[in-house]
């Protein structure tokens, strides 16, 4: 009989609710040590908390994350409100003994990201950081070719992350919902928001990146303030690219705006080996595109390669071959992953620590576009 682990979530947004739905789901298709109990939803509009907790069947409600922290009947804290509050919540979690899933970017930068490992560490915590895309199966699948050797050594690793919601200069920054416009709640823009998707991924598959030269804009630059109702200057970066060196010798190309009309969420990637490619693309997340120069000539081409067969990553807790998954089933997969290593007692990736690593690059990225240098990752 599994033992219930209590959940404490944390803001009711996007995240919580794709988080929720990983709980609520998890044990009917994973057989693991922990089952998540949907114990208290917690957000300072007790209103949209109660109506939140009665969607998802959160068994209670809380206005003050701090009272959700102290109650002995919680094991675990799900964060999921804007990235200024990571560090605050994460930090007591900690101090009170709650294992902490923190969604991502782990913190607003390196140096507060640093206090908050610190603070997991000390503590002895269960801790994991929502880098969700490391789960979809076919991005899986590409970890395990890479890790058998079968791209030889890699020369090229480029990554997209392209949206284009905030082109338009009426729409305010600040507030539910549009907070990722406002440094001051977000942090940084499309780079610690999108393109650290693709940096934790690229540190997955290839491993450390040595240095980078970034460059990043803000096209529209100014725009009223939800909370103040003033128009002011817009601090956030709306795209950014940067190139760079990976440890092991690969050069580095990434890409991710909010200004590429047509594009919603086009996440791409593309790994360029001695042997063989890989391409995947969100979109068409179950796919994952395959070149081995190895084969034979007259039959060599890109292949296409449905990720859905049992003996493919996850695959097998789903349905029949041919019935593919999406989305959602990326989180389903992070919490499965993170009960059955709370079983082991061994911690999941991205720890907080794994993910303190792409607050680097990211903090990085800021200051080499700031100043147009080239910049080694510190670490
Ligand atoms: C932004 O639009 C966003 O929702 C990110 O915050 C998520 O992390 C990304 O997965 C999808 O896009």
């Amino acid at each position: 009989m599994p033992k219930k682990l209590n959940i404490g979530m944390i803001g009711y947004g996007f995240m919580g609710r794709a988080h929720s739905n990983a709980y609520a789901n998890v044990s009917h298709f994973f057989d693991l040590p922990y089952t998540p109990v949907l114990k208290a939803a917690c957000a300072r509009d007790a209103e949209k908390a109660q109506a939140f907790a009665n969607q998802w069947g959160y068994e209670s409600v809380e206005t003050d994350w701090r009272k959700l922290i102290e109650r002995s009947d919680i094991d675990a804290i799900d964060i999921c409100t804007p990235n200024n509050l990571h560090k605050e919540i994460a930090i007591a979690a900690a101090e009170a003994g709650k294992m902490i899933l923190c969604e991502k970017p782990l913190a607003m930068n390196a140096e507060e990201g640093a206090e908050m490992v610190a603070a997991v560490e000390n503590a002895g915590v269960a801790n994991t950081v929502w880098y969700n895309y490391r789960r979809v199966p076919a991005v899986t699948l590409a970890k395990q070719l890479i890790d058998e050797g079968r791209l030889g050594k890699i020369y090229h690793y480029r990554a997209n992350f392209l949206q284009d919601w905030t082109i338009a200069e009426d729409i305010p920054q600040g507030g539910q919902g549009l907070w990722r416009l406002d440094a001051a709640a977000a942090g940084s823009g499309v780079t610690g928001d999108l393109l650290a998707h693709c940096i934790d991924t690229a540190l997955w598959l290839n491993g450390s990146l040595d240095s980078i030269t970034a460059m990043t804009e803000t096209f529209v630059k100014e725009r009223e303030h939800a909370l103040t109702g003033k128009r002011e200057p817009v601090k956030i970066d709306d795209a950014c690219a940067f190139m760079g060196r990976f440890k092991n010798g690969s050069l580095a190309l990434f890409e991710s705006t909010r200004y590429a009309r047509g594009h919603k969420a086009l996440y791409t990637l593309e790994i360029n080996g001695e042997h063989a490619s890989i391409q995947w693309d969100l979109h068409d997340l179950h796919r994952l595109s395959w070149f081995d120069h190895r084969d034979e000539s007259i039959v060599r081409g890109w292949r296409s390669i449905h990720v859905t067969d049992h003996d493919m990553p996850y695959m097998d807790k789903w349905w029949v071959p041919g019935l593919q998954i999406g989305y959602e089933h990326t989180f389903v997969h992070h919490v499965a992953d993170f009960l059955a290593n709370l079983g082991k007692g061994e911690s999941t990736s991205p720890t907080f620590r794994d993910a303190l690593e792409t607050q680097h690059v990211c903090d990085s990225i800021l200051k080499s576009a700031a100043n147009g240098s080239w910049e080694k990752i510190p670490g």
